[in-house]
């Protein structure tokens, strides 16, 4: 027997995630290093990261304790099983988080990434009706437009377009409310518009269509992250909550990307004043250095499953990664970091400063709307004429090779670095962006 033969390093074994395989691997993008609020590129340029990874870094790259919590944890205890068996820091970090969260949403069940946080809280909504004898309720209402990962769940109340025309007919029994955006009337608003409220009212419809006692819950993303920053209108959370009171129906914000700082405080649901029944969180949870996600419930939600024989599996869920020992390690360390440097209320201090270099590219070529709240922003350009999302690939091309990397969907370029900038960063990257709008037709 010989020795194996050597692997060639190619490009194409990897099936990358959302991505334009054959276009990238003919001009590949690749970051060897990170550091606070940069990457390393394999070319050795500095990018300063425009988009906290994606959405995720929000204490900045390689932070020192994390790392050090992650390698003690590596080397402490692997993995330990948490079906019917537990460990130390799980719990530590569960109580840190319920905490930390606003209201009463206090009971804290753990996944490893946003799709599955949906998944977990969906199936939540729908057997907490059961466990109450409403089990009629498993209707689910998302919105257009909204984005909650690409379960099959998450894609079903999702509102991405391209995320579920091709994978069948989804979760029976879905409906969608319209989505926030018209640039008619709420273009280049400066935090939360103050045009269309009135969009909620369409719950009602809905409900009258499908009856209420058929209804578990309704799930939106705070602020739409994912399909370009969409804030939601003055007043627009508040009239979904009252909705779903009225009806017994359950409310759930995804704030997979407004969680841990995002939006200036710990949650959006602070921010905007709406406490969801449940919440769903990712990314900024362990700062993305080790994938964990978490999903928080009400007090009464959780104990209507507190009932019955105290021998009984209360809720038959959960991952085999669930409250992995590296993500508690790694989540505390974070937690420790966003309270001792004050990182959410740096993100707060400086989303003045943010707003106003945001929305000073008003009048560059092709920019038809701005948007901000907390330190998110996207800048939406037109579309280029018989050829939609060219321009802004083009921009998100020149932005990187020029020092910046932005997210991009569509001709729409987001914006949301790590929570630990400075005026400096901000500068650096409104002065990159507004210089390649200018250069891109
Ligand atoms: N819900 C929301 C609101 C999200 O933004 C997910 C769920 C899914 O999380 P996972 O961890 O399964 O990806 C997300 C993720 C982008 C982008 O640039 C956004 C996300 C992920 C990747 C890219 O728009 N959001
Ligand atoms: N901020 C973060 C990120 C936290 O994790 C915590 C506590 O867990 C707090 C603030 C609140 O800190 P304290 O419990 O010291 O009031």
């Amino acid at each position: 027997m010989g020795q194996p033969a050597p692997v060639p390093n190619d490009l194409q074994s990897w099936w990358m995630p959302f991505t334009a395989n054959r276009q990238f691997k003919a001009n590949p993008r690749l970051l060897v290093g990170a550091k606070g609020m940069y990457y390393t590129t394999h070319d050795g340029r500095q990018v300063i990261d425009g988009s906290a990874g994606l959405w995720c870094v929000n204490a900045g790259h390689c932070r020192e304790p994390i790392v050090a919590a992650i390698q003690k944890q590596a080397a402490e205890m692997d993995f330990a099983p948490t079906f019917q068996m537990g460990h130390p820091k799980a719990f530590e970090f569960a109580a840190r988080l319920a905490h930390l969260a606003p209201g009463d949403l206090n009971h804290v069940f753990f996944a490893n990434s946003g799709s599955e946080a949906v998944d977990t809280a969906l199936k939540i909504a729908i057997a907490y009706h059961r466990a109450r004898g409403e089990g009629a309720r498993t209707r689910l209402i998302g919105r257009e437009r909204g984005y909650h990962g690409v379960g099959f769940g998450g894609i079903s109340v999702g509102g991405i377009v391209a995320n579920r025309k091709v994978f069948g007919p989804l979760l029976a029994g879905v409906d969608h409310l319209p989505h926030t955006h018209s640039l008619k009337d709420m273009a280049f608003s400066k935090g939360q518009p103050t045009w269309g409220a009135h969009l909620a009212d369409d719950l009602e419809r809905i409900i009258a269509l499908h009856d209420a006692s058929t209804i578990a819950a309704v799930i939106v993303e705070p602020v739409a992250g994912s399909t370009g920053v969409l804030i939601p209108p003055v007043g627009y959370l508040q009239k979904l909550r009252q909705i779903c009171d009225k009806h017994g129906i359950l409310l759930i914000f995804d704030e997979v990307i407004t969680g841990f700082g995002r939006t200036g405080k710990a949650f959006g649901a602070e921010t905007l004043g709406v406490i969801p029944d449940m919440m769903t969180t990712a990314k900024g949870l362990t700062n993305a250095a080790v994938p964990a996600a978490a999903v928080f419930t009400r007090k009464h939600v959780h104990e209507a499953f507190m009932q019955g024989p105290e021998h009984m599996i209360e809720l038959f869920h959960g991952y085999t990664y669930s409250a992995h020992a590296l993500a508690c390690a790694a989540g505390l360390a974070t937690l420790d970091l966003y309270r001792d440097e004050g990182i959410f209320e740096n993100a707060a201090s400086l989303s003045g400063y943010w707003e106003d270099a945001v929305h000073s590219l008003k009048g560059l070529p092709n920019v038809i709307d701005i948007r901000n709240i907390g330190i998110m922003a996207a800048v939406e350009l037109s579309p280029r004429e018989g050829a939609p999302t060219k321009r802004g690939y083009d921009v998100f091309v020149k932005c990187y090779e020029q020092g910046l990397m932005c997210r991009l969907t569509g001709d729409t370029i987001a914006l949301s670095p790590p929570l630990i900038l400075t005026k400096q960063h901000i500068d650096e990257i409104f002065g990159i962006l507004a210089k390649v709008i200018k250069e891109v037709e």
